[in-house]
């Protein structure tokens, strides 16, 4: 059954729900959805009715292909002058605990490890230090291009860069063309968490607001630079908070459209201020990212971050819009591990990656970071 007759077979029985079916009607007819549609969805749409129309979009955008690139990531630090409260990664500032501190020869030396196997990006992102500074960075940017010119990097969440742009005085326009003259590309989504400000208050009270968060991406758009956009889900949030947050990144996508993929980040509970909070269940995954993919009609992509889903998760989520499962990275990133995730040592190769979207009957597609096909794995 396509998936169209799938969705039919479903509204078209007596007595469906009709609110639901008018959204489904909405989404057969590429009608944009409202954001009390939204909230109907997450309360009233089981998930066979959220996953059907879900796959119906991500299946006339692309069919089977499912996305992936090779990567590596670089964690420069994991100090930081902020005090996130689900944050597990973290060590204060002010504390002086036990972090970790790499210099541009020791991030140098990572990138070099790397000089033999077809990586094509660099993703960059860590905690804020005060001593690791604009001109910093862009040294490091620097250098990485010239080692390995054709590199894509991608770095620094909003987060890190507002803090970077207001210590050196600098405008953020100013400051993103400084770090573009370098060599930076794209930026990650990290950093938005949930944009309504009664909630950034209770679990990012100190960081960058909502609004300075998407107008450092519209700034990095203006400047023909692509980024990505995350939800943090999961916690002391609300529906109408994951919409809210969804409907300003949709809002900006309208009039930037410089967003390449909405990464839905699920909570983990592991080690950090928030510990107490249950994890949500799969099934609360999985509707918000067939309702992301539902009401996000003028995202591209939709991406499952195995290394914090868990591989067996992420591989679920292809049935529910989702068409991107980041990279094949290798044991680089600890974010995840330290809050808990059950991927400890989160590394895959590219054979396991193409087998796991194989395993549900999936094309892998090797992409480069602003999507471009680099080869098909039939
Ligand atoms: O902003 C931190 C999240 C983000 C926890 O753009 C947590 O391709 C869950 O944004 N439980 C940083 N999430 C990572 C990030 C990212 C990752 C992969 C790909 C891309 C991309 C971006 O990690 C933070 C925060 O939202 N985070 N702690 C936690 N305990
Ligand atoms: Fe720092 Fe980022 Fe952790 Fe917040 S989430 S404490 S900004 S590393």
């Amino acid at each position: 059954m396509t998936s169209e007759a799938q969705i039919l077979a479903l509204i078209n029985v007596p007595n469906f729900n009709a609110s639901l079916k008018s959204i489904a009607e909405k989404v057969l007819h590429q009608v944009r959805i409202s954001t009390d549609d939204a909230l109907v969805l997450f309360k009233e749409g089981e998930i066979g009715f959220l996953g059907a129309l879900a796959n119906y979009i991500r299946e006339s955008k692309y069919g089977n292909q499912t996305f992936f690139n090779r990567n590596f990531h670089i964690e420069p630090t994991n100090v930081c002058v902020f005090n996130c409260t689900f944050c597990s990664y973290s060590r204060l500032y002010k504390n002086k605990e036990a972090g970790w501190e790499l210099s541009i020869d020791q991030m140098m030396h990572i990138v070099k490890k790397y000089d033999h196997i077809p990586v094509t990006e660099v993703h960059i992102v860590g905690g804020v230090h005060p001593k690791m500074d604009l001109d910093f960075f862009c040294e490091l940017l620097r250098q990485i291009k010239l080692h390995r010119p054709n590199l894509h990097l991608k770095g620094f969440t909003a987060v890190e860069l507002d803090y970077m742009f207001r210590k050196a005085k600098l405008t953020r326009q100013e400051g993103m063309l400084k770090l573009k003259e370098a060599g930076l590309q794209s930026l990650p989504g990290g950093g938005a968490e949930i944009f309504n400000p009664e909630i950034r208050k209770q679990i990012c009270e100190d960081k960058v607001d909502g609004a300075g968060w998407l107008d450092i991406h519209k700034t990095a758009h203006q400047l023909g630079m692509h980024s990505n956009a995350t939800m943090l889900y999961g916690h002391i949030e609300k529906y109408e908070d994951r919409i809210d947050h969804m409907n300003q990144l949709r809002t900006m996508q309208d009039e930037t459209k410089g967003f390449n993929c909405f990464i839905p980040l699920k909570f983990r509970n592991m080690d950090n201020d928030m510990s107490h909070l249950p994890e949500v269940s799969l099934i609360e995954d999985i509707k918000t990212y067939a309702v992301a993919r539902i009401f996000l009609d003028n995202f591209a992509h939709l991406k499952a971050y195995w290394p914090m889903l868990g591989r067996n998760n992420a591989q679920l989520m292809l049935s529910y819009g989702v068409d991107d499962l980041d990279g094949t990275i290798d044991d680089s990133t600890k974010i995840y591990s330290m809050a808990g995730s059950e991927e400890q040592v989160p590394s895959m190769t590219t054979d396991e990656l193409c087998d796991l979207i194989r395993d549900v009957n999936r094309m892998p597609v090797e992409r480069d970071t602003v999507y471009n096909i680099i080869k098909e794995y039939n």
